[in-house]
């Protein structure tokens, strides 16, 4: 078995869209403390690589290496976003945001929060009420406010919900402290008020999955190994992968974790361009339980805390299976140090049963290829939940983008004789589960077979002139502007979007086209005049499509801690632009509708989230005709062949 790391050795600054290596990020950030940000009140949100412009990268007329960096003032709580030329060693645009904006937090300030949390005394007095006295025991975790409605006063927030442990490797998610939230101000590091009202019984009752709670492993089940004697079939040059027919570069970056660059697939010897860049813009996880502390629950998880910076360090044999190729994440830490995170990104080729077969059951002969996908992946916790997200590429120039969600339930508490009609009871000492959504937006700006693409809405419908009864026809309708893309799923329809190219034809003279199976296609449960629906608007429709411009990469807009709404997709689509035969990105948005259940707890068994890409007429047959005949490498040992479904 081989595993590989390309770390920054390896890598080295070799193209352009290669993420900022720590000597670059070192860089970029002394020459903004020699410049604008010298007082040692900045902190450093993020550093990270500055894409160059897609027409310079098409042309080859990338000339300069660029950080984009957002700050933060302490000492006035302003924040700053920098671009900074790491050529010429200068800051070559420095913006002071407007008042108001918050950008995500940094790692260090959770800890922050937690520490000083307990040094104040209004919360020690709280926690004493309850019977409290070991505060190593309580875990103050540590939730963006949000907004609903109030004036923060400029003020940088956290709303820290409270737990406790019963010992030291106890989960705290068994026994939340109820109706107790302090308010953490990040701008003074300090507790700016506390939350403090009926007190509820701490549910007692363990919630533990560690072994030495649950005692011996099962036995029965035998090894299973993964083994590619000739080594994995993909090449990595840098940060850039060929597998099969396909080719892509793998980028990463602090508020979207891993990001698939320049993805193509190889057809007739023609590298065809398919998605030129695609990741996880947004998320959000909003809780429908309105109990004051449960009903200001709901998380952007991505844009608020950047889910990159959340991502873990995989381990082989346990996140990822197989001949295995890493990737390392690069971040910044809040005074701007270069930040490593070893393997954030897994890449390996899975077994995925079969493509395609046919039983000739005249001739008593069966042709069959299996399938397999390679997997690019990293997985990121956030505070209870962790989300591993995959990106599968088939042999058939599908695409799948699959979320699988685990971790533990953000809990609650009731009086253990009540059951509320919001959540779920965990277990009979008055722990439930809130019902929750969890939310993603994925951006995905096309390039199939060239810059200009459009969109079709394919809904199956019912002529009118239908004599037998038993017709039905796929019909497309062109969305010609950003608002009429505004869309929803519709499983009665059996709806689907097709991305085109108009100028691009394949057999039967046809636009060639990619389809987007919207499954998953969930929608805000929230009213749309609550002030989560107003800030999530991405979350209301699934499908949204865009022109391309490069300052339009989150649906929820750039900066949406503390946003009050409006910003992102529901702004920008006002302009009502139009959205034919241009450079385009589709924005989808899916997730899992979260109704709590028993297996649930104490650790999430995984919920498979996701959607595919389908070519549709991309090709002009089934692409993968040419998959070798395994069938002799499977039976060296006895006669059978797999030429029949039926035992003999
Ligand atoms: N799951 C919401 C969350 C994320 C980070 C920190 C606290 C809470
Ligand atoms: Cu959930």
């Amino acid at each position: 078995m081989t595993i590989n790391t390309a770390t920054e050795a390896s890598v080295g600054v070799s193209h352009p869209l290669d993420q900022l290596s720590r000597a670059e990020i070192s860089r970029a950030v002394s020459i903004l403390k020699d410049g604008p940000a010298g007082a040692e009140t900045f902190r450093y949100i993020s550093v990270e690589m500055r894409e160059p412009s897609k027409e310079d990268l098409r042309n080859g007329t990338v000339t300069e290496r660029e950080a984009d960096a957002v700050l933060i003032d302490r000492a006035d709580g302003r924040a700053y976003e920098a671009i900074v030329n790491l050529d010429a060693g200068l800051v070559t645009r420095w913006t002071q945001l407007a008042a108001g904006i918050q950008p995500p937090f940094m790692l260090d300030e959770f800890a922050e929060c937690e520490e000083n949390c307990k040094k104040d005394p209004r919360v020690v007095e709280a926690l004493n009420a309850r019977g409290l006295t070991d505060l190593d025991l309580v875990c103050f975790e540590p939730w963006s406010v949000g907004w609903f409605g109030e004036d923060a006063e400029g003020r940088r927030l956290m709303r820290a919900l409270v737990f406790v442990r019963q010992d030291p490797d106890d989960s705290p998610y068994a026994h939340p402290i109820e109706n107790l939230v302090v308010i953490y101000d990040l701008s003074s590091g300090t507790v700016a008020r506390i939350e403090d009202n009926e007190v509820i019984p701490i549910p007692a009752a363990s919630g533990n999955y560690l072994p030495k709670y649950v005692g011996p492993a099962r036995t029965d089940l035998k090894p299973l190994s993964i083994t590619q004697p000739e080594g994995a079939s993909f090449t990595v040059t840098g940060n850039h992968v060929t597998w099969a027919d396909w080719s892509f570069r793998v980028g990463f970056t602090p508020r979207e974790g891993l990001v698939l660059h320049q993805l193509r697939f190889r057809n007739k010897d023609t590298e065809r361009p398919v998605i030129n860049r695609a990741s996880l813009a947004e998320m959000v996880v909003p809780y429908g339980d309105p109990a004051p502390v449960q009903a200001k629950k709901n998380a952007f998880d991505s844009g608020e805390y950047n889910i990159g910076n959340m991502a873990n360090s995989l381990k082989l044999g346990c996140d990822c299976l197989g001949e295995i190729q890493y990737f390392d994440g690069i971040t910044t830490d809040s005074h701007g140090n270069p930040m490593t995170i070893k393997n954030a990104i897994c890449m390996h080729e899975e077994d995925d049963s079969i493509l395609w077969k046919h039983f000739d059951f005249r001739e008593g002969t069966a042709e069959v290829r299996r399938n397999r996908k390679l997997v690019i992946s990293f997985i990121a916790t956030v505070a209870n939940y962790e989300y591993a997200f995959y990106w599968h590429l088939f042999l058939d120039g599908s695409i799948e983008f699959l979320v699988k969600a685990t971790g533990i339930l953000s809990t609650a508490a009731q009086h253990p004789d009540q059951k509320t009609p919001y959540g779920q009871a965990l277990n009979n000492d008055g722990l439930y589960a809130p019902i929750h959504q969890h939310l993603f937006n994925v951006r995905m700006d096309f390039e199939l077979d060239g810059l200009r693409n459009s969109v079709y809405e394919v809904d199956t419908e019912i002529p009118e002139d239908n004599p037998t009864l038993t017709a039905f026809r796929a019909v497309d309708r062109l969305l010609e502007t950003e608002q009429q893309a505004i869309r929803k799923a519709d499983v009665a329809k059996h709806r689907f979007w097709k991305v085109v190219n108009h100028e691009s034809k394949n057999l039967v003279n046809e636009p060639v086209a990619y389809r987007l199976i919207p499954t998953n296609a969930i929608t805000l449960a929230a009213d749309e005049r609550s002030h989560v629906s107003q800030r999530a608007q991405f979350a209301r429709n699934n499908l949204w499509v865009t022109p391309y411009n490069r300052d339009e990469r989150f649906p929820a807009g750039e900066y949406p801690n503390q946003s009050t709404g409006g910003d992102g997709l529901p702004e920008w689509t006002k302009n009502d632009r139009n959205i034919v035969d241009e450079d385009l990105v589709v924005w989808y948005t899916f997730g899992m509708h979260h109704v709590v259940r028993l297996e649930d707890w104490p650790v999430m068994p995984r919920q498979n989230i996701g959607f595919m890409l389908e070519p549709h007429g991309f090709f002009d047959q089934n692409p993968a005709l040419n998959l070798p005949d395994l069938t002799q490498a499977a039976t060296t040992t006895n006669e059978s062949t797999c030429c029949s479904g039926h035992e003999q």
